[in-house]
Formats: structure tokens, sequence, C-alpha cells
């Protein structure tokens, strides 16, 4: 185990040649050592824009539709070597619909009616002895349903990669990479270490929510994370602007998809000229 440990560090920073590959060229040396990059596209669903959860009926009246222009401005560069969308994908029983309330035990710290529970009310449950903190949304992105779709007009690139997510009924799941509680993940962090992604572009709905829980565990995962804010709109949006303070404290870039695209010429120059 040591000895395997030590020589994945070793040959990480350079040390030691990998076996497969024998001693590596010029070529292959600069290409490993070349940033990849993705961009993580966050739940532009129907829901969430013109549905059950739309954003312009949440505190902060955004419009969803609005994430899409500046999407796809980007989402065809080939700045990317990888795209993934993400999904909110919630069986009909699952545990943030206000109408399932009722069809969990309350946890001795719960201090809302379950028999009367409102929209973005906090609720405990006790499932199988586990808390659950848990805020009520209407029911929204249930599996296969219209909802559930991406917005018609989001450009889906050919390759890219679909993360579903929220699909355990106890456990919600605001991150593209874990639940809520961390007990299972998605297979998002194994399509980008398998595709060498070593930066993490993230953008979509809701800022405060989903975007803020996918760009924080990028960040604990090591990937260098850059939040794309244009491409965003949130819940609530006071609750955005915090989430872009504390991304910024943390370090997560926040950039603008007019600087993407600056990016991506200035890599495209560099490239043509090697
Ligand atoms: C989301 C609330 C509930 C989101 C998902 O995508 O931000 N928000 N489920
Ligand atoms: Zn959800």
């Amino acid at each position: 185990m040591c000895g395997n440990w030590l020589t994945r560090i070793a040959r990480r920073f350079g040390f030691i040649d990998t076996p497969t590959t024998g001693r590596s060229t010029m070529h292959e040396e600069r290409s490993q050592k070349r940033k990849k990059r993705a961009l993580l596209v966050v739940d532009v669903q129907n829901d969430f824009i013109s549905g059950s959860l739309s954003l312009s009926s949440c505190p902060s009246k955004h419009d969803g539709s609005e994430v899409v222009e500046p999407i796809n401005k980007i989402v065809t560069s080939p700045f990317w070597d990888l795209v993934a969308y993400s999904k909110d994908w919630h069986p009909p029983n699952h545990v943030s619909f206000v109408t399932n309330a009722n069809l969990r035990k309350p946890h001795v710290d719960n201090k809302t009616d379950l028999g009367n529970a409102a929209v973005f009310d906090l609720c405990i449950f006790d499932v199988d002895d586990t808390r659950i903190d848990q805020v009520l949304y209407p029911a929204h992105c249930v599996q296969h349903s219209e909802g559930a779709e991406l917005h018609k007009d989001l450009k889906i690139v050919p390759g890219a990669v679909t993360i579903h997510k929220g699909m355990n009924p106890d456990i919600d799941s605001y991150s593209a990479f874990f639940d809520n509680c961390r007990k299972s993940e998605t297979i998002l962090r194994q399509v980008l270490q398998d595709a060498d992604i070593t930066q993490v572009y993230v953008c979509g709905i809701a800022t405060d929510i989903c975007v803020n829980f996918s760009a924080f565990d990028s960040h604990s995962l090591g990937f260098e994370t850059t939040l794309i804010e244009d491409c965003c709109r949130g819940v609530d949006a006071d609750k955005c602007i915090e989430t872009l303070n504390k991304m910024k404290e943390e370090g997560i870039e926040v950039i603008t998809s007019d600087e993407v695209l600056k990016r991506a010429e200035k890599l495209l120059t560099e490239e043509t000229n090697q």
C-alpha cells in the first residue's frame, strides 16, 4: 500500500516514468502538463425556468431562461475538453417535495408542522435514525417529466455527459458530485478524472443552491474551479451575492462568459503558434 502510494507520487511529479508508456517524449510531456478544462452546466431544466419551481416565482424573481444565450455562446468552443450537463432527477416520493412532508417521521428537533408544511419551510426528518435537514420545494424535476427536460433552446454538444442527481428518495442532492449527506456520489468525479480534467468551469441554475454546492465540491476535490457569473441565475438575490463573495474568499474564481471567450481565443493562438 505504502509502496504504491510513493510510486504514484513519484510518477505524478515526474521522478519516474510510468512503466506502461516507458520514457515520455517531449510532446507527451507537454501534453501531460497541459491543463484540461470541463464546463459543467447545472440544472438548466424547465421546472426552474417556467415550471413548478420557476425562479420567477422565487424571492429573486430571476428569469432562468436568461442563462441559455450566454451558455450557448460558450458551450461549443474548442476550449472545452469535456462538457457535462447535470439534471435534478427526482422520484415522485422525494424528500424535498412539500407534498411529501407527511411521508416521513419528524426528528425530535423538527419545529415545522408536517401536516401544514409550506414551500421553503425547513423540516427535520428522521430516516432510519439519520437526521435529514430538508428545505421543502414544490414537486419538481420528476424523472421523465417535461419539467425535468433541459430548456429546449439549450445547445447540447456531441459527446457531452449527462449527470443525474437527486434519485435517492430520502436524501436530496444539490451538488452534481455528492448527495447532501456525502453518502453517495454521481459519476461526475470519475468522468472528470478519466478525461484528465484539471479545471472545472461551473454555470447554470440555481446560483445559491445547486451551482453553489457543485462549485464548492469541485473546489474541495482539487479541481481549479471557476464560476461563470452571467451564465447563472438564483433563487434568492441576496444569497446569490453571498455565494459569489464566499467563492472569491475561498479561492473559486468568478468571471464572465466574455472572459471565457477571450481565454479560448488566447489558447487557440498559442496552440497554432506552437
Ligand atoms: C435546486 C432546489 C431544489 C437547484 C434543485 O437546481 O438549484 N434547487 N432542487
Ligand atoms: Zn431538486
